[in-house]
């Protein structure tokens, strides 16, 4: 097993509800909510439930998410279902603008599909997304973790990337009420450009995303390095743009600095991170080789700065590598070390093709597409423009 640099203990509050694990994007859509449930028997079956207060709350309200979200593609959401959406039906009019379609009307698949219990699920991942932030606000927790929020692509007024609600902007909202200025760091593959935009213009919150930035991956023209926000959140918006092929050993060059950079210019009084696994090697979607130790090595770093931290889910398309991941981050943030063998349980059998290892191990044959010398002229563009927020 892997050892914790940081072997101090935190208080770790952890959200998870079962009716999420439930919801089906479609039969064959790239996004699987039972990783989550996967992810939750994995850190059952390691024994560590016990080692963490288990959030109990209500979904989301309708107040709630209207805090970020207009209020007419709230109603959308809240009067959509599967049937409801046939070619000329009412809902399907009022959704039009708003990015959510069906297999049905278009006759291809689509990234925001009208999903049956839509607004239910939006409720409770949210639910747990504001619950975790307002355990970190009092006190009561050092580090709070929800695998089933982490939606960085919703926007106010419409979904996007298989996000229709964004429970991050919503939990930094509710941070924003008790600590002056919150940091935000984004390890999925894709970038975090619903987040972004909330707080595009804002000095209270840097937002931060490492992503993968190649021809034609989602979401396009976002990201670039030369994006740092605007007016009086210029040099607060942050974007780490990479090649295919990312390893551990390149991510690490760059996501260290960095983040001490902006720790040390910006002074958070708490952090959210969202710890999308589709960063990952071998993932169905990015094309970033990071091993699951690599990953969770951001996990830790952050931790490192004794902040409220905030842990959320996000992307991850090979679901066994998802679950493995987030379990383990769940260890790192307990500050307990455990085993490589995976217990037997529930869904052991779905670990087959890793042998039955938490650290299946990243790909040594993959192409690095970061060379030595885009990895340097990135680190020091990145930090030359923190240089000019300290100035
Ligand atoms: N088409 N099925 C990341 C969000 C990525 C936009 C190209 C729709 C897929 C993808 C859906 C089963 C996060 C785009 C894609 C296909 C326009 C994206 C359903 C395969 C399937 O097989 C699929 C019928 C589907 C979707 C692939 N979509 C791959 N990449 C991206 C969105 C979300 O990880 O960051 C956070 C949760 N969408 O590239 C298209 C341009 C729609
Ligand atoms: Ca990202
Ligand atoms: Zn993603």
């Amino acid at each position: 097993s892997q050892s914790c640099p940081d072997g101090a203990k935190r208080r770790v509050c952890y959200y998870y509800d079962r009716c999420i694990a439930g919801v089906d994007y479609g039969e064959d859509h790239v996004m699987v909510p039972r990783r989550v449930d996967m992810a939750h028997a994995l850190i059952r079956s390691y024994g560590l439930l016990g080692d963490m207060t288990r959030l109990r709350t209500r979904p989301a309200t309708d107040a709630e998410i209207s805090g970020f979200h207009g209020a007419r593609y709230v109603g959308l959401l809240r009067d959509l279902t599967p049937e409801g959406f046939g070619a000329g039906g009412e809902v399907a009019r009022r959704a039009r603008g708003c990015n959510v379609g069906a297999v049905s009307t278009y006759g291809r698949s689509v990234d925001n599909p009208p999903v049956a219990g839509l607004w239910d699920y939006c409720q409770r991942y949210a639910g747990g997304s504001l619950a975790a932030a307002r355990a970190l606000a009092s006190g009561e927790a050092d580090v709070a973790i929800n695998w089933s929020g982490g939606m960085h692509h919703a926007c106010r007024d419409k979904a996007s990337g298989f996000c229709y609600v964004n429970d991050i902007v919503l939990a930094i909202e509710e941070l924003l009420g008790h600590f002056r200025r919150v940091l935000y760091v984004d390890i999925d593959v894709h970038h975090g450009d619903g987040v972004e935009t909330a707080f595009v213009r804002s000095n209270r919150v840097m937002t931060v995303s490492f992503h993968q930035c190649t021809e034609g991956f989602f979401p396009e023209q976002r990201g670039l390095i030369e994006h740092v926000g605007e007016g009086t959140g210029r040099l607060r918006a942050v974007n780490v743009p990479m090649k295919k092929g990312m390893d551990d050993d390149g991510y690490r060059r760059l996501f260290e600095p960095i983040m001490t950079r902006v720790v040390a210019v910006f002074q958070p009084e708490a952090i959210v991170m969202q710890c999308g696994a589709d960063s990952l090697s071998g993932d169905r979607l990015g094309h970033q080789n990071l091993s699951i130790a690599g990953h969770a090595r951001c996990v830790s770093f952050m931790r490192s700065f004794s902040t409220p931290l905030l842990l959320l889910g996000g992307g991850g398309y090979t679901i066994n590598h998802v679950a493995a991941c987030w379990c383990y981050e769940t260890a790192v943030a307990i500050g307990k070390n455990i085993a490589d063998d995976i217990p037997p349980h529930c869904y052991d059998g779905l670990y087959r093709s890793q042998g039955y290892k938490l650290f299946y191990p990243a790909d040594k044959n993959m192409k690095n597409d970061n060379t030595d010398t885009y990895v340097t002229r990135t680190r020091s563009e990145v930090l030359q423009n923190l240089s000019e927020l300290e100035a």
